[in-house]
């Protein structure tokens, strides 16, 4: 069976992350799968919006520490470079919003890289774990840069030293997501959340994307820059001409992501 489940359903590339009898924890090839789908997403065009979950009942453990641990393994010195990092600059630079839908439990660098998605939702059933202390690892896949953003520095040095399970519903509250979904209406509801983004103005999302992340490193006057640049070039789009005359013409608007 193939690591990774690939399909495009009403411009939305659903991207399944498939070794569930090991809570989908990734070995070489499935991180190569991924970064491989990636790829087609971004240079699809019919592609509006990107999709990522797990099978089973697990997002991902993050790193298979069977293959870590095995002689003829990938050696430590390549598994971020090759492995993790192309994944979290792939999604980053991937010119569409993506929505990691955690269906389950999200360890290591299964969590961040959900936490470095564009908006991710869970299960209320699902949990967060920076599990990298439990076995004297740092924090990675960007996770680092994204947490204490997310949560503030003192919430995300405590979880990343100490290790702990946070359920989603805390999570939510603690900002580290965007919303929790009770189990039984998860599967339905984050796909409405996937669709809705892909039926909205995907360049001028991407210029949203690529603001905020300037915006981590920019001070105040650097961003004001920044945002008239990017806005100039929404404003080149098909899709704010169509948005502005939709709602002079008391319409909904209908976008073709140009
Ligand atoms: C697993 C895993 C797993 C293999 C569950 N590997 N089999 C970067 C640089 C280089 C090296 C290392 O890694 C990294 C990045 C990282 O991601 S480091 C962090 C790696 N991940 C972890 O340390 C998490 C390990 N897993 C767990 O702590 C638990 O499994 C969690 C808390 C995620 C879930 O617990 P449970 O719901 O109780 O599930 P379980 O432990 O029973 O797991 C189910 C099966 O999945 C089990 O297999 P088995 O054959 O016994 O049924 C586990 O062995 C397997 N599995 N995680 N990462």
């Amino acid at each position: 069976m193939s690591l990774i489940s690939f399909s495009i359903d009403s411009r939305v590339a659903r991207i399944i992350l498939q070794r569930p009898e090991k809570l989908n924890s990734f070995t070489r090839d499935m991180a190569f799968a991924l970064q491989a789908v990636l790829d087609e997403c971004a240079a699809d065009p019919a592609i509006r919006a990107v999709y990522l979950t797990g099978a089973g009942k697990g997002f991902s453990a993050g790193q298979d520490l069977a293959e870590v641990t095995d002689p003829e393994g990938p050696g430590m010195n390549i598994i971020l470079k090759e492995h993790y990092n192309p994944i979290v600059r792939r999604i980053r630079a991937l010119p569409k919003p993506v929505i990691a839908a955690v269906n389950g439990v999200a360890a290591g660098a299964g969590a961040n890289i959900a936490l470095c998605c564009d908006v991710t939702v869970a299960a209320a059933s699902a949990a967060f774990v920076q599990a990298f202390s439990r076995i004297g690892l740092i924090p990675d896949c960007g996770g680092t840069y994204f947490l204490p953003r997310l949560i503030g520095w003192q919430k995300a040095s405590a979880l990343m030293m100490l290790g702990d399970k946070i359920p989603a519903a805390e999570a939510e509250r603690m900002g580290m997501i965007y919303q929790v979904f009770p189990d039984e209406v998860f599967a339905e509801r984050s796909w409405q959340l996937a669709l809705r983004l892909a039926e909205m103005p995907t360049r001028g999302l991407a210029l949203t994307k690529e603001a905020l992340q300037q915006s981590f490193a920019q001070s105040l006057e650097k961003q004001l820059e920044t945002e008239d640049i990017l806005q100039q070039q929404a404003a080149g789009t098909w899709d704010y001409k169509e948005g502005v005359q939709a709602f002079l013409d008391k319409r909904s608007p209908t976008f073709r992501g140009e």
